[in-house]
């Protein structure tokens, strides 16, 4: 591959990277499966109930469709979880789930957990998150 033509190729393709970051701000990486995540909510703020969304890929990029996927998380340094108990809802688009009864009861750092069962794999993606 000449360099312009790399370069050409990485600038495609970090652009739409760019683009995915910026619809998606949160994304977590772990050893198998890819989770970004967007809040209904922007800014998010506190004691408000809402939906996330999340797309759910392997690391190559393709959509997970999972066998069993739970949400939950809290705030490691006060002991506690979430207020509420939101449940992920697969939209019926490969990958593509919806988080609902997503709620921040205080401000400080909070942990979401995504238990991903799928690919007779297991994970959990931790997302940190400061409110
Ligand atoms: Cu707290």
């Amino acid at each position: 591959m000449t360099a312009a033509v790399y370069l050409l190729v990485c600038a495609t393709l970090c652009q739409a990277n760019a683009q995915a970051r910026e619809d998606h701000p949160y994304q977590v990486t772990g050893t198998y499966f890819v989770a970004s995540l967007q809040p209904a909510l922007q800014p998010l703020v506190i004691n408000q109930i809402h939906r996330w969304r999340l797309q759910l890929t392997r690391l190559d990029g393709s959509p997970v469709v999972a066998d069993r996927l739970q949400v939950n998380g809290g705030m490691p340094a006060h002991d506690h979880g979430l207020p509420t108990g939101p449940v992920a809802q697969f939209t019926g688009e490969p990958g593509r789930y919806t988080l609902y009864g997503m709620k921040f009861h205080m401000q400080g750092d909070w942990q979401i957990y995504l238990h991903i069962e799928a690919d007779d794999r297991s994970e959990v993606l931790t997302l940190n998150l400061r409110l």
